[in-house]
């Protein structure tokens, strides 16, 4: 997958192009980490956290125009417009360029480019891959760094000179007017300007491991997924992998890390990887899995030593927080960290909080290294990756959408993740709560025409034949009439994966419903949940009529797509409304 230009005569071309003062090529050392802190540390940046209790752990605001994905912003620009398909937005790659090029034109001057080899994936994989991106952010390095395997090593892992996938970003004058991120899947390079935050800007996350990643993976044969993968260690010591799709925000780091509620019963999680998963076909024919990252970019809103005391347990040192608030003790905060606000706080802005209205930004973020984290997998380093036994898709639905089910057939399972929705969330801007369609959990990430992707989820499905992993859609946040959860989550969303470990083994009871096989009140283990019988039920209801109402929308979604659309997920179409009657 060689980028077309030797990696030093395209990080000249980028230095001729944005004009930086210097060019600074990272090591990844410790030292170097350091430097960069220190020169952060002196221009505002960075601002130190309390080093008895947050060592080496600094707070960083972005400009407030810029503080989350920009998906209207987000470019696939291949040179036909069919082939970025109708779920993305298209340029030309030369228009693109051209307006692009406008902004990068000097947009480093007074500044030091950066250039940052990373590798996505454990060091020596068959599967990980070389990146390159050029920044003129030390935040996005210093991200970069514990995000990644960056530095020397990667570059010492090219294959050749032409081995890696390019970036080139600059926050250059943050301006929302002319800020894009743009990806070239046909020369392996993404662009990225006008914006330092998350996905925007650390381009192995997002623009590499999933919108190129997923582009390569096709021409490839594997497959590049918005997936956490888990590890579940059963009651007869076995380990088996599980992945799951979930859009942003809605609680992957939580499931990957969770403490187990049935730990007694011998029901263990370890986490692989909390957002993104690359999986190939093994040499046993099997599904493996690597998590490219190296640390996690987690949402802070929320987690607290009771709804993830594991990654509590990873941000406590060496970490780098995003738009949280700071307390009088020098700590970071966030809307769920306590129950009570701390007094004297200031806001995500800087700012002294008032008490009104959010002091942490809600897509407020930590960067922690996933070494640090309590219940990281022994298997997190192994080359080969784990072999994954289910496929979970999982949606944020207040209604029709039961606690888990389980998709009939591979192909049934395809179109049960092309057809998932969900409510958005603040990892995205615009409106939250809203439900859209979110195949895959990849709506914003599917680099390629998502007809195409689906009929590539398809053919892999064919290739494993029967060691396809089974797949299960989950939802933990149905609530009832009040709009009150229905069921508890958290550490107790081990009962539905030992019901789907069950099922996998043959042992589960559940019920045939319009939508898949949903399990049956008594097959879910509910033993020391205080939930009502009631509650159950309502949990795991499936309502046909409710459920009809949902067909209008699928169909809308998959008329976009025309002769794009595989025929096979018109067959699951019709097979559900038949089933429903
Ligand atoms: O900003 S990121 O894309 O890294 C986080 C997310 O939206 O999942
Ligand atoms: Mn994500």
């Amino acid at each position: 997958m060689p980028y077309s230009m030797k990696l030093k005569d395209w990080v000249q071309e980028c230095a001729n192009l944005c004009k930086p003062d210097s060019i600074y090529w990272c090591n990844g050392s410790d030292e170097e980490y350091q430097m960069l802190v220190n020169k952060m540390l002196e221009d505002g940046t960075f601002h130190k956290l309390n080093e008895e209790t947050y060592p080496n752990c600094y707070l960083s605001y972005s400009n407030p125009n810029d503080v989350a994905r920009v998906e209207h912003l987000t470019f696939i620009c291949t040179k036909n417009e069919k082939d970025a398909g109708p779920t993305n937005h298209w340029k030309s790659p030369d228009e693109m360029k051209k307006i692009m090029r406008e902004v990068y034109d000097g947009c480093m001057k007074g500044r030091t480019m950066y250039v940052v080899p990373y590798v996505m994936g454990p060091l020596g994989a068959p599967a990980s891959k070389v990146g390159v991106e050029i920044t003129d952010s030390a935040y996005v390095v210093a991200n970069m760094k514990i995000m990644t395997r960056m530095g020397q090593k990667a570059l010492d892992s090219m294959k050749d000179e032409y081995d890696y996938v390019a970036g080139l970003h600059s926050v250059a004058d943050c301006n929302p007017e002319r800020r894009y991120i743009a990806h070239f899947p046909e020369e392996y390079l993404i662009w990225s300007v006008g914006s330092g935050y998350g996905g925007n800007a650390l381009l192995g996350k997002k623009c590499f491991a999933l919108r190129i990643a997923s582009w390569l993976a096709r021409e490839q044969g594997w497959m590049a997924e918005h997936m956490l993968i888990l590890e579940l260690e059963t009651p007869d010591g076995k380990k088996s992998y599980i992945t799951a799709a979930l859009p942003s925000a809605c609680g992957k780091t939580n499931l990957a890390m969770m403490v187990s509620a049935l730990e007694n019963e011998g029901y263990k999680v370890k986490t692989v990887g909390d957002d993104i998963a690359w999986m190939y076909i093994g040499d046993d024919g099997r599904l493996y899995a690597i998590n490219p990252e190296a640390g996690f970019f987690g949402v802070a809103p929320g987690t607290n030593p009771k709804t993830n005391p594991n990654a509590i347990a990873s941000l406590h040192k060496n970490s780098i927080f995003t738009n949280v608030a700071l307390t009088k003790e020098n700590e970071p905060w966030w809307e769920g960290y306590t129950k009570e606000k701390p007094e004297g706080m200031k806001d995500w802005q800087g700012k002294d909080y008032s008490g009104e209205g959010n002091a942490a930004h809600p897509n407020s973020r930590f960067t922690a290294p996933a070494a640090q984290c309590p219940c990281i997998s022994s298997e997190f380093e192994n080359p080969k990756g784990v072999p994954i036994d289910a496929i979970l898709f999982g949606a944020r639905r207040a209604t029709n959408v039961p606690l888990v089910y389980e998709a009939l057939s591979w192909q049934h399972g395809v179109f049960v993740g092309a057809t998932m929705s969900s409510e958005t969330t603040a990892a995205a801007t615009g409106a939250v709560g809203v439900i859209r369609r979110d195949p895959f959990a990849m709506l914003p990430f599917i680099g390629y025409n998502a007809g195409d992707y689906f009929q590539h989820w398809l053919n892999m499905g064919k290739k494993l034949g029967d060691k396809a992993p089974k797949i299960f859609h989950i939802n933990w946040f149905r609530t009832d009439e009040d709009g009150k959860f229905l069921w508890p989550g958290f550490g107790d969303n081990a009962r539905v994966l030992k019901w789907i470990h069950e099922r996998m083994e043959g042992k589960a009871d559940a019920k045939a419903t319009a939508i898949g096989n949903v399990p049956t009140p008594d097959a879910l283990d509910t033993k020391g949940l205080d939930v009502t019988k009631e509650q159950i039920e309502k949990v795991l209801d499936v309502n046909n009529a409710n459920w009809k109402s949902e067909l209008p929308g699928m169909k809308e979604f998959f008329d976009k797509f025309g002769d794009t659309l595989p025929k096979e997920m018109w067959d699951e179409y019709k097979a559900l409304e038949q089933r429903l009657g």
